[in-house]
This record gives structure tokens, C-alpha cells and sequence, in this order.
């Protein structure tokens, strides 16, 4: 397979960024969705980013990929930033600042996550063949603190969906000490790299340290399990099973895996580098896959929305036409009161009673409703209650359904900070739905035609 001509990849950018502005930028503003992509998004060098548990053996990862020991590696916290490693004929270390000003990188948006995050950041600049045309990112490992109290100083899951949102092959790794999907992993396994499933490749590295196939079946299941929970995908999640060849790690061929198919796990290394060098042609698929995602989310957030405020026009009208029965009745009282009253009838007391019974409730009724108002702002609960609603129909029919849940997962922090930063929303116009339909059922597979001629 060659590389797509840049026209092409451009052409195709184009096309993807007039319905970004023309079709959902209205929409999601409306809506307080996350703004579109913006244009320098897709520029820049096609890159790979590595993830994962502190020694899981990211910077092992890139060392084999190159060919060479550039990354300092070890059991210890060595890595506490970002380090992007491209090509250039001649080697060079520079630091943060350097790289956001790189004009091969488009990449000065970063400095809106703070200074902290700069100075974490390092551009390694190497020559050699395997880099050309490539950019590798080498993170800080993901610290499973139950508590979740680990502090940077900077935003690192928004920095990570920086990251992820541009890449075009994500490698996440996993290894046989933490199969387990906990604290900082799960929040940049939900949060962070929700919708960009189709670049992620799951990793579990360092297989040789298992000496029994019962050990590595074990921690295989317990990773699967987690990562079922944390992504929620309709199929289990391919994960690619194998070890590094470095040093202390039995090295194929020794047959000392106890009866583990090594050959297997070379074979599963062979295929990650492979999916490392067609970075470039996935550039394009990039393109167009995340604007299907986007779109996407992007009805669901508004549907949903959509739906709560016609739950609340309809409590309103049925708060409204209560209040006034109540009104009505009330005031006929009253006019019977007054007229007993007058005529020296029946008991004032049991009138002023009932008088007072009817205010409370009126008044209860308010408040109920006020109440209800607020749950629904503030608890994660009702929100999924809320899509439930939204989404009954669909939900009710199966098939779609574990996607669609996927799919809230990844739109449910969104809304409710929309709800939190607007409180109320419009309707959603039938003009917008059909707009939304027309690009995932129409132009989006035009473009994917085009990018795969
Ligand atoms: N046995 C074994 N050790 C590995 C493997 N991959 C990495 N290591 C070792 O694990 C340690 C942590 O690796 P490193 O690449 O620094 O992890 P990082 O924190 O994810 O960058 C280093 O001592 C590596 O030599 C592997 O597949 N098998
Ligand atoms: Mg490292």
C-alpha cells in the first residue's frame, strides 16, 4: 500500500471542514457541545502515541521500534512528560517551547493547558529511518491512585485527549503487574479516548514474565474484564498479546515460557510495528472516522438535551393545568366560604381549613417540581435515566443498544456540563436532525469512498 498523494489527504481535509463549520458548528453552540475540530488539527506529521501504566514499557516500545536505546527506561518513575520524537538530519534535544513553535507539528495550541505542561514537554530529534515521515510520543505512565488525588499540575487527561484526538495510532500497554484498569488508567480509557476506538490498539506486554499458561490466562481475563467495563464495546476489544526482547526477557527460541506460544507473541510485535508504519495512510481514515464520531455524539448530546427539555415544557404544562384546576376550585370555595359566611352557615374554621389545604398544595406541588428541576441538574443518575427516556425506543430493540451505551459514555460528561454552564436548552429543529442524518448517512460514506480510491 502507498502513502495517500498529500492532495488528496488536503482535499479530503477540506471537504471534512466545511461540514464541520457550515453543518455542526451551529448545532453544537447551540447545544454547548465541544467545539469542532479546529483546522490545524489535521496538519502536521502523522503521529503515534504510546500510553500505559508506569513500566508497562512504553519507552521499551519505542526503543524497539527504532532500533535503538533512545528512551531511558526502568522500574523507577523516570518520565513525568510528554516526549515527541521525529526525524531530522541532525540530532537534537529541545524543550517545550521549541516544540509548540514547530512549524512540522502545529502544535502551539498545547499552551492553552498552562506552563506546567510546557515545561514537561521535550522534542527529541533523531536521526533515523525508521522516524521518517513520523512522530513518536513517548507519556508519563498512568498512576492508579485509588483516590484519584494525583496532581500534575496541568490537566493530564485533557492533555491526553490533546494528544489522542491527533494521533493516528494510539498503542495503550498494559502489563502483567496492574492487568487492572483502576484510578488514572480507567478515567483516560472512558474520558479520554472515548470515540477514538478505531486508532487504539490495545497492548499486553511482557507475556514472558508469565512461567505458567494458568498465570497468563488468568491476568488475560482479568485484563479483558476490565477493559470490557471500561470501554464499552459491543465485541471484546482485540488485545495483542507479547513481550519486548530486552534485556532479562527471555528472549524467543529459549523455550523457557513454559509451554506459552512465543512464536505467537513475536508474530503479535511484528503486527503493532506494521500497524505502526501505516500511520500515514490512516491518517486519512482518521479524518473521516472522527468526523463520524463526532456527528455522532453530537446528536446524541443534542437529542438528549432535546428530550429533557421536552419532559420539561410537558411537566410545565401539566404543573400549569394543575395549578389551575387548583385555582378554580380554590376560588369557588372561597365565593362558597363567603357566601356560608354571609348567610351565618356553616363553620368558618372547617372553611379556612380547607382554604389552607388547598394552598399547601399548590405550594407542594411547586416545590416538588423545583425539586425534580435540580435532581436532574445535579445527579449523574437521572442523567442516564434521562438518555433511557431519550433513547427507549432504540434501546428496547437490542442490537444497537451496547453501542448506543458506548456512545453515552462518552457524551454524558458532556451534557452535564452543558447543563451545568445553561440550565435550559431549544428544541432541537427538525432542519438540524435531517443535517446531522444527511452527513453520517450520506456524505460521510462519499468521503470514505474517496479516501480509499
Ligand atoms: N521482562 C520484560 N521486561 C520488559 C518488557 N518490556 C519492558 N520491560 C522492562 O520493564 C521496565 C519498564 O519499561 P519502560 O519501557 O521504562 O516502561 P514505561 O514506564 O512504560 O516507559 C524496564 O526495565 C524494561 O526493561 C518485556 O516485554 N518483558
Ligand atoms: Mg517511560
Amino acid at each position: 500500500m502507498t502513502d495517500p498523494s498529500p492532495e488528496l489527504v488536503e482535499a479530503i481535509e477540506a471537504k471534512a471542514w466545511t461540514i464541520y463549520e457550515e453543518a455542526l458548528q451551529p448545532i453544537a453552540t447551540r447545544f454547548e457541545f465541544e467545539p469542532v475540530p479546529s483546522k490545524s488539527e489535521t496538519s502536521g506529521l502523522p503521529t503515534v502515541l504510546l500510553l500505559g501504566n508506569h513500566s508497562a514499557g512504553k519507552s521499551s516500545f519505542i526503543n524497539f521500534l527504532l532500533g535503538e536505546d533512545l528512551q531511558r527506561t526502568g522500574i523507577a518513575p523516570i518520565d513525568d512528560g510528554f516526549t515527541v520524537i521525529t526525524h531530522a538530519e541532525k540530532a537534537a534535544d529541545k524543550d517545550g517551547a521549541a516544540l509548540i513553535t514547530n512549524p512540522d507539528l502545529a502544535w502551539g495550541e498545547l499552551q492553552r493547558f498552562g506552563q506546567t505542561l510546557v515545561s514537561h514537554l521535550k522534542l527529541r530529534q533523531i536521526e533515523n529511518p525508521a522516524l521518517r515521515g513520523l512522530a513518536l510520543i513517548d507519556s508519563p505512565g498512568m498512576i492508579d491512585a485509588i483516590d484519584d488525588s494525583v496532581d500534575r499540575g496541568y490537566d493530564f487527561p485533557g492533555v491526553v485527549r490533546w494528544f489522542a484526538e491527533r494521533a493516528d495510532v494510539i498503542l495503550f500497554l498494559f502489563d502483567p503487574d496492574k492487568p487492572g484498569t483502576t484510578g488514572e488508567t480507567l478515567r483516560i480509557l472512558t474520558d479520554s479516548l472515548a470515540g477514538l476506538d478505531h486508532k487504539l490498539l490495545l497492548i499486553f506486554n511482557k507475556v514472558d514474565r508469565f512461567s505458567t499458561m494458568r498465570d497468563f490466562a488468568r491476568a488475560y481475563g482479568a485484563l479483558c474484564w476490565n477493559l470490557g467495563k471500561a470501554i464499552p464495546l459491543k465485541d471484546l476489544p482485540h488485545v495483542y498479546t507479547t513481550y519486548l526482547p530486552v534485556d532479562g526477557a527471555r528472549e524467543s527460541g529459549s523455550g523457557d515460557l513454559a509451554g506459552l506460544p512465543v512464536k505467537d507473541f513475536d508474530e503479535q510485535r511484528e503486527e503493532v510495528r506494521q500497524e505502526v508504519q501505516r500511520a500515514p495512510q490512516r491518517r486519512l481514515d482518521n479524518v473521516v472516522s472522527r468526523l463520524y464520531q463526532y456527528t455522532r455524539r453530537l446528536r446524541m448530546h443534542a437529542t438528549v438535551l432535546d428530550h429533557l427539555q421536552g419532559e420539561r415544557r410537558r411537566h410545565q404544562r401539566s404543573y400549569l393545568f394543575l395549578g389551575l384546576v387548583i385555582s378554580l376550585v380554590s376560588m369557588f370555595a372561597l365565593y362558597m366560604e363567603w357566601s356560608l359566611i354571609s348567610s351565618e352557615g356553616w363553620d368558618r374554621v372547617q372553611w379556612t381549613a380547607i382554604t389552607a389545604l388547598i394552598a399547601g398544595a399548590v405550594l407542594g406541588s411547586a416545590y416538588g417540581f423545583y425539586r425534580w428541576d435540580r435532581r436532574v441538574r445535579d445527579e449523574n443518575l437521572s442523567l442516564d435515566a434521562l438518555f433511557e427516556r431519550a433513547y427507549r425506543r432504540q434501546l428496547t430493540l437490542g442490537e444497537a443498544a451496547d453501542d448506543l451505551q458506548g456512545q453515552w459514555g462518552s457524551v454524558k460528561e458532556r451534557v452535564k456540563r452543558a447543563l451545568e454552564a445553561q440550565g435550559t436548552f431549544p428544541r432541537l429543529r427538525r432542519s438540524e436532525i435531517k443535517r446531522m442524518e444527511k452527513v453520517l448517512e450520506t456524505e460521510v460514506p462519499e468521503l470514505r469512498t474517496e479516501a480509499s480510491q
